[in-house]
């Protein structure tokens, strides 16, 4: 065989292989986009994102500038990369299947030992590294398959994916190089057509994958959450109840699930005597109850917007759990979504009766972004354990990690005492915090503000003027039960011009003063630490 035929059959290959993966990542976005079946390329991301470390995590959302951005290149990365390696793995069944060929007698199609052989070995190697690779986020099915079922599907539809792009190799090659005119005469070698027409059908072959892939792309870019993901809740004109649209939004995901609720269930398992998976119907079976709760991020700055707050209607998690009974060893339970995320927390956290199984937000379903149909919510700890989309509750006998604290945060997770100022607006400047808006000397202003300690309850928020020198207690305007936020509000008339240093702090339900020292939330365990807020008074 001649150098430049060689050449070309390789190129063959490379053909047959970029072909092949643009088909395979039609498939990926066709099981993504209707059976929930998540791709490596959204995976793998996951896959790495604990185990990077935080001071990596948050050097690379630096480097990106932002976790939207990160997302953005991860999912181009991916798609890249499929393309890439399926087309290089053309090439190398090219010259796998061409060496020592010399005749017609020796061309190898599809139904060749050759052909059979890669399709079983590239296949093979591809399915096994991913199943290794990505043994624990397997059981993700952004339909809402209970964890053991997305397992398989996740595995089945990978074995279809990959034995598809094994295939199409192979089809496409043998179509590019299977010689028009076969010799009778054994010795003679075969008339090969590799440049010309049947280089053009495979390019349009491509052409035609090209089109839907990107169509189905496109119908997925409109649910990304790039649009919503980090929305905070501020301003100085905030509710006591957050309404579901203003709520905040924290999620890793690229697209949310959007959970099927024929197929979804909620499994109930690990060291318990009756494993169970409750249907969606099986909800209704519950006496419900209401439950305020207020949420914040771990990330959540001072007097930011990572924080809101609502009403949940559900089961307590101990209603679940005693039904299932748990079994004396217990010692933690891992709460799992449909997007592969995972949080846990103590049994005892587990069965106090406010830690519950929602599924209403302030008296409608959840909504998708908040984690339809059901979610955890568990107060006096950050929103990160409030786990949404759940899909799986395992009872396990030893301390496992949870997504974020696998990264580096934590290990304690409890909302610390915090308080600020929200009204009139509060603004960044100066290198702290200042009140957008300039006060009249001898004219009363109310000051407000919210104060919140997890689910210990607020006694008692105080508010100085002077910097420090005196404190006077403000007056609650909104408080509920332990779990929620207060509002307060002080009215304040500054005497003279000039600029004053107005600071608050909060009392839990115990009487213990807040944590004054600052502590940043980057690194671990969430900020702490008092507002301080410039005003600037006029004559
Ligand atoms: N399944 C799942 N649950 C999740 C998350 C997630 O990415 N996936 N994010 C967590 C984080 S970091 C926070 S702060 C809260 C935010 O809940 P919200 O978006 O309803 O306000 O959800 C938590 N639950
Ligand atoms: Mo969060």
């Amino acid at each position: 065989m001649t150098r430049f035929r060689y050449v070309g059959l390789i190129l063959g290959g490379l053909l047959a292989g970029a072909t092949a993966a643009i088909l395979l990542t039609l498939v990926q976005l066709g099981m993504r986009s209707w059976l929930g079946i998540s791709p490596p390329q959204e995976m793998i991301p996951d896959r790495l994102a604990p185990a990077i470390g935080i001071e990596r995590f948050l050097q690379s959302l630096r480097d990106f500038g932002g976790y939207t951005e990160a997302k953005q290149f991860g999912i181009r990365a991916g798609l890249t990369g499929v393309f890439v390696a399926g087309t290089l793995i053309g090439g190398l069944y090219a010259w796998f299947t061409e060496r020592g060929r010399t005749t017609a007698k020796h061309w190898r199609g599809p139904g060749s030992p050759r052909g059979i052989a890669f399709i079983a070995i590239a296949g093979m190697t591809l399915w096994i590294g991913s199943m290794v690779f990505l043994a624990p986020t397997l059981d993700t099915n952004f339909r809402g398959l209970p964890p053991r079922q997305a397992e398989v599907a996740t595995a089945f539809g990978y074995f279809v994916a990959y034995a598809i792009y094994a295939a199409a190799v192979v089809a496409i090659y043998d179509f590019l190089t299977r010689p028009a005119v076969v010799s009778a005469e054994p010795n003679v070698a075969p008339v090969d057509h590799l440049i010309g027409r049947r280089t053009v059908v495979a390019a349009a072959l491509a052409g035609a994958f090209v089109l839907p892939a990107i169509a189905l792309f496109q119908r997925l870019r409109d649910f990304t959450t790039f649009s919503y993901d980090g929305r905070i809740n501020s301003g100085a004109d905030l509710d006591p109840i957050t309404s579901n649209e203003a709520f905040y939004t924290v999620t890793k995901n690229v697209i949310d699930p959007e959970i099927n609720t024929d197929v979804w269930g909620l499994h109930v398992g690990g060291l318990v005597d009756n494993p169970r998976t409750y249907r969606h119907e099986d909800l209704a079976a519950f006496d419900p109850v209401e439950q305020e709760t207020t949420l914040m991020c771990i990330s959540n700055r001072i007097s930011a917007g990572l924080f809101s707050n609502a009403v949940w209607t559900g089961v307590p998690l101990a209603t679940l759990l005693e039904e299932a009974g748990v079994d004396d060893s217990a010692v933690e339970v891992v709460l799992r979504g449909a997007d592969g995320y995972t949080d846990t927390f103590s049994i005892e956290k587990a069965m106090e009766p406010t830690t519950l199984v929602a599924w209403q937000m302030n008296g409608d379903n959840l909504p998708r972004i908040h984690g339809f149909p059901v979610r955890a919510i568990v107060p006096g700890m950050y929103g990160e354990k409030n786990v949404k989309w759940l899909t799986g509750i395992e009872v396990v006998d030893h301390d496992v990690q949870g997504f974020y604290e696998e990264q580096g945060w934590g290990p304690d997770f409890t909302v610390p005492t915090r308080s600020d100022f929200f009204a009139p607006r509060v603004a960044r400047g100066g290198g702290g915090f200042v009140f957008q808006d300039e006060f009249d000397a001898g004219r009363r202003v109310t000051l407000r503000g919210r104060a919140f300690a997890g689910d210990e309850g607020i006694s008692k928020v105080e508010v100085t003027t002077d910097d420090g020198e005196t404190w006077n207690e403000a007056e609650k305007t909104y408080e509920s039960t332990p779990r929620v936020w207060v509002f307060w509000e002080y009215a304040w008339t500054p005497e003279r011009a000039g600029d004053y240093n107005l600071i608050v702090r909060a009392y839990d339900g115990n009487g213990e003063l807040q944590e004054t020292e600052r502590r940043e939330s980057f690194p671990r365990e969430g900020d702490t630490g008092l507002h301080r807020v410039t005003a600037t008074v006029l004559a």
